[in-house]
């Protein structure tokens, strides 16, 4: 490289689906990772409205849910110096990569999926759609398509991130250097938040139960109520622990951890003599403090009401050239004839 070539700064991306309102568990299991990892990587921070589509939505809050998104992303502390916002569906690539890559995919791996097959048993079998099935291969064209080399992600999305470094290495192995493999990036406390409900499933935004997840715009007499409200068990001491049985108090530490930043020693001493009333407050209250600048920041982005739509305008058209120089070398290598029309 001569010294007059700017070196490229390393790739991210990452999404999350506009297919309610976000959780704590998005925030820190992704959000949060985002903000801290932008200063050192090219961003890419998707809104996969074409993931959220894989179940039913409705089209109004579709709309809603990727505006919201948006405005979110900035609002945690999302930078445009750093990072390019943009919705999945601006970018017609995502779905013609899509299609490509499912040609490559063996069944068998999508078999494999546990994200599937939790889904899917959500839904009555005959209704489960083709999309919710082919969802791996469709995220995986989102991070080819931009050379990403990391993804920050939860925990809930290694098997994902797995099949897409397979697929990479298997197109690139027939067809010659084309991608780079990316590699996964999961936060060290919040890669997995429970549900406050039912400590034993995960934490996600599309459960209807009103008790079983924080969302961000949550006001913060509603936060304080849902965590009083938390499952927690008979027995009285409070420790990290693996044990099913105080995964309440687990996932009442962790959030407490993922907001405060303090060790696992530190918080425990803390704790330690104290009763589960006096956790879920301590928890409440770092969950109600860590939320309220987001909160504000929000407020005031989404008072101007063309912002959000803009910043989502500039965005598709950087991630458009960035998408299609991908797609071309793709079409080029399993021998699409060239489009002479298109420029
Ligand atoms: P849905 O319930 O609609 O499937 P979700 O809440 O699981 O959605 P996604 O849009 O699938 O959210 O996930 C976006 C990002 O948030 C991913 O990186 C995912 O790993 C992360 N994430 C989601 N839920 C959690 C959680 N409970 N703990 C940690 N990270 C999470
Ligand atoms: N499947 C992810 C959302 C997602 C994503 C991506 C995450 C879609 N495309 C690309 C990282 C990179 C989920 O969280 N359910």
């Amino acid at each position: 490289m001569s010294e007059t070539t700017p070196t490229r700064l390393p790739r991210i991306l990452s999404g999350i689906q506009p297919s309610g309102q976000l959780t704590i568990g998005n925030y820190l299991g992704a959000l949060k990772q985002w903000v801290q990892l932008q200063s050192d990587y090219d961003c890419y921070y998707c809104i996969v409205d074409m993931h959220a589509i894989t179940v039913p939505q409705d089209p109004n809050e579709l709309r809603e849910g990727t505006r919201r998104n948006a405005a979110l992303y900035l609002a945690c502390g999302i930078q445009l110096e750093h990072a390019t916002i943009f919705v999945q569906s601006h970018v017609s690539a995502h779905a013609e990569l899509g299609w490509i890559l499912g040609c490559f995919t063996p069944m068998g791996w999508l078999n494999r999926m546990t994200q599937f097959k939790d889904k899917a048993a959500k839904q009555q079998a005959e209704s489960v759609s083709a999309g919710l099935y082919t969802y791996p291969t469709l995220m995986a064209a989102d991070i080819l398509l931009y050379q990403a080399n990391l993804v920050p992600v939860g925990d809930d999305q290694r098997q994902h991130l797995e099949l897409t470094r397979d697929l990479a290495q298997r197109f690139n192995s027939q067809y010659g250097e084309t991608f780079t493999i990316p590699e996964g990036f999961f936060p060290k406390a919040g890669a997995r938040i429970m549900g406050l409900d039912n400590p034993l499933a995960k934490m996600s935004k599309s459960d209807p139960s009103e008790y079983h997840a924080v969302y961000m715009l949550d006001e913060p007499d509603r936060i304080r109520k849902k965590i009083m409200r938390a499952v927690t068990d008979s027995g009285s001491g409070i420790y990290f622990t693996d044990d099913p049985a105080k995964a309440g108090v687990n996932n009442l530490l962790t959030i407490y951890q993922a907001f405060t930043d303090e060790t696992t020693e530190a918080i425990e001493a803390r704790f330690a003599g104290k009763g589960y009333g006096d956790l879920k407050k301590a928890v409440a209250e770092v969950v109600v403090e860590g939320l309220r600048p987001i909160q504000q920041r929000y407020r005031e982005l989404t008072a101007d009401s063309g912002l959000i739509d803009e910043v989502l305008a500039q965005g598709a058209a950087k991630a458009r050239l960035v998408a299609n120089a991908t797609l071309n070398a793709v079409r080029d290598r399993i021998g699409f004839l060239p489009a002479l029309d298109r420029a």
